[in-house]
């Protein structure tokens, strides 16, 4: 095995052929490769709006990794992004790859098992490179049979292993944010300019809070990869992507994206002088949102962040001294909508405080709501210590593609036993959703708030921006609004908030929503109901199959 940092140059360098892909599907299925139900390939539903039913946000992620990697480098390269065991086979008995690098979590570890016993078998010369967070386990290379296991970045790695320049600049791959998306039954447009550009500044956060795998991955405390040093750099990358793309919107995959100051302001600094009326979409922790104003967050058209809540006194620093509720409140003031995450099962939880926990997290009504359970990862300051302490579950007892933190514990919890924790999850997500109504709702109601306050700013990129960003309220969210206020006319607390709400919009834009209201809203009523017995009846939701290919790039790099 040759971790990264070890010299290691394929015999053919940049002339070997590549094929990058992810792990095979079908995911939202029980199988024997480790697909769970309950661990779909998509975010929303599967942390965030789970029991939502036909509310709930479906939507998929391509494998972002593999595409930054496929677009900086120069040998010849095929990307397969979701394919099933099948179409993996195909690919692999029709075609000839010198290397084939699988990226994988580490859930998917008995996918990537299965995948090297076919590579073995139908490509016995290829040299096989496993990537990503499943490369974080410490006995990989003994459950796995694999030529390289790379921990942490993966471009430099493998431009050495092509015998490539490993430190030439960082191509952006074009990447749509999100695919498929789909809500009250209706799919969702992924055309040009309303879905937004994925843009990866870093990878890592230099937070390295205890339980963080990604932090763990790229150095833990104190360190992270910058693939973009400078405001200068992300600013040029940003107008790429804008004009390629024709986006105005960008989702930020950077775990800390605003901790990065200097870089941060300079943006923000080219942005004004640019008129750039972005909207960006960012993690970010409480602690760093709160060092910057709220002039500068919506000069930089911040307009959707995720934060940790964690829990009700956890002790993480990036938490400290900052009230997350009243600072969703404030966001929300300024139409900020907010993703809060939730940790169920910290050290200190038990089945008498649990409600309290909860309680204290459906409280800030954010937007969203992730919500899942203490989970030590391998690789992670946490998993050294439960490991230190026999604390940790044996895969005899929990098999590793439970390990995703939607379902139960793969440790030995002080206070929690018996696996009530699956139970107090779900609990978490039902009384966020009881309490606070549809995500779609919340989102309106903060899209509007920012609306009303920002329309007649006196700068016109902030003014065009909360213009844009309400383009869909007169008709689409109207006709949404009424929708949910039929589907909860028994609930009086909720179909009273949404009314009001209704109401405040029609307010706004007058006469088309009020024509609108009803006339989307009775479409999407019945679609709605369309997909809520779809949903009874088990359907699943599983993303399309990708095949990129790219051929070689003519350099000098060696063979
Ligand atoms: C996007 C994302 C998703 C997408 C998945 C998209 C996809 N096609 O797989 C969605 C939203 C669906 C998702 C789902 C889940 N995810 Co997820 N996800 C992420 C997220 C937020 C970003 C990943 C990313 O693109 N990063 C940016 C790229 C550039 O970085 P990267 O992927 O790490 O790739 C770099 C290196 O790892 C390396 N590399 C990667 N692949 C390869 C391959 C080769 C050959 C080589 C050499 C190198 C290499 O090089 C890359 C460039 O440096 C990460 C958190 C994070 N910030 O990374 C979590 C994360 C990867 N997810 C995680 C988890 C646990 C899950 C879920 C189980 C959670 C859940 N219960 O919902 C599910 C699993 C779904 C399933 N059935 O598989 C964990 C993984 C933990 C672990 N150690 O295994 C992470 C780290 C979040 C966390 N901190 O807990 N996820
Ligand atoms: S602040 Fe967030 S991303 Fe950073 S280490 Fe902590 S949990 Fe991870």
């Amino acid at each position: 095995m040759t971790p990264i940092g070890a010299a290691a140059t394929h015999p053919l360098g940049s002339r070997a052929r590549v094929l990058l892909s992810s792990v095979f599907g079908p995911y939202a299925q029980d199988d024997e490769y480790g697909s769970r139900k309950i661990n779909p390939m998509e975010l929303y539903h599967n942390q965030v709006t789970r029991v939502q039913g036909p509310f709930s946000l479906r939507m998929f992620h391509r494998s972002w990794g593999i595409m930054l990697i496929q677009a900086n480098i120069d040998a010849s390269s095929t990307l397969l992004d979701f394919p099933d065991l099948d179409r993996f086979i195909q690919e692999i008995t029709t075609n000839e790859y010198d290397i084939v690098g699988i990226t994988s979590i580490i859930p998917n570890i008995g996918k990537v098992r299965k995948m090297c016993e076919l590579i073995r078998e139908h490509l016995p010369a290829a040299t096989i490179v496993i990537g990503g967070h499943v490369a974080n386990m410490p006995d990989l290379d003994e459950r796995i049979d694999a030529d390289h296991i790379v921990k942490g970045e993966g471009v430099r790695w493998m431009r050495r292993f092509l015998g490539e320049d490993e430190d030439r600049p960082i191509k952006h791959p074009r990447i749509l944010s999100g695919i498929g998306a789909r809500i009250m039954g209706m799919s969702q447009s992924d055309k040009h300019g309303e879905v937004a550009a994925t843009l990866i500044p870093s990878v890592g956060c230099p937070m390295g809070c205890n339980f963080c795998s990604t932090s763990a991955m790229f150095g833990g405390k104190g360190r992270c990869v910058h693939f973009y040093e400078t405001g200068e750099e992300l600013f040029d990358v940003m107008c790429e992507l804008e004009r390629d793309m024709q986006v105005r919107s960008f989702f930020i995959m950077d775990e800390n994206f605003l901790m990065h100051r200097k870089r941060v302001l300079r943006l923000l600094e080219l942005m004004s002088e640019h008129g750039k009326s972005w909207s960006l979409y960012v993690f970010s922790s409480a602690k760093v949102l709160t060092s910057y104003t709220m002039e500068q967050l919506v000069g930089l058209g911040i307009s959707w962040v995720w934060m940790g809540v964690e829990g009700k006194d956890s002790q993480y620093a990036k938490l400290t001294g900052v009230d997350t509720r009243k600072l969703v409140r404030r966001l929300q003031s300024h139409g900020i909508r907010v993703l809060g995450s939730t940790i169920i099962g910290l050290e200190g939880h038990t089945p008498e405080n649990i409600d309290a926990a909860i309680d204290y997290a459906v409280s800030h009504d954010t937007e969203f709501h992730q919500f899942a359970l203490y989970t030590p990862i391998p690789g992670t300051p946490l998993h050294a210590e439960h490991l230190a302490a026999g604390t940790l579950l044996e895969t005899d007892e929990c098999p590793v593609a439970d390990t995703h933190g939607e379902y139960r514990f793969n440790f030995r919890h002080p206070h929690i036993t018996d696996g009530r924790e699956t139970e107090f999850l779900l609990r978490a997500f039902r009384r966020d959703f009881d309490g606070n109504g549809p995500s779609l709702v919340r989102v309106a109601r903060t899209i509007l708030q920012g609306w009303r306050r920002y329309r007649n700013h006196p700068d016109r990129r902030i003014r065009g921006r909360f213009a844009w960003e309400t383009r869909d309220l007169a008709v689409a969210c109207a006709g949404a609004l009424w929708a949910a206020r039929h589907w909860f006319r028994d609930n009086l607390t909720l179909s009273t908030k949404i009314s009001r709400i209704l109401k405040d919009i029609c307010c706004e834009c007058g006469l088309k929503s009020r024509l609108a209201a009803p006339l989307v809203g009775r479409y999407l009523r019945f679609m709605m109901g369309r997909e809520d017995r779809r949903l009874r009846r088990g359907w699943t939701y599983e993303p399309p199959t990708f095949c990129e290919t790219k051929k070689a790039v003519a350099t000098g790099s060696t063979g």
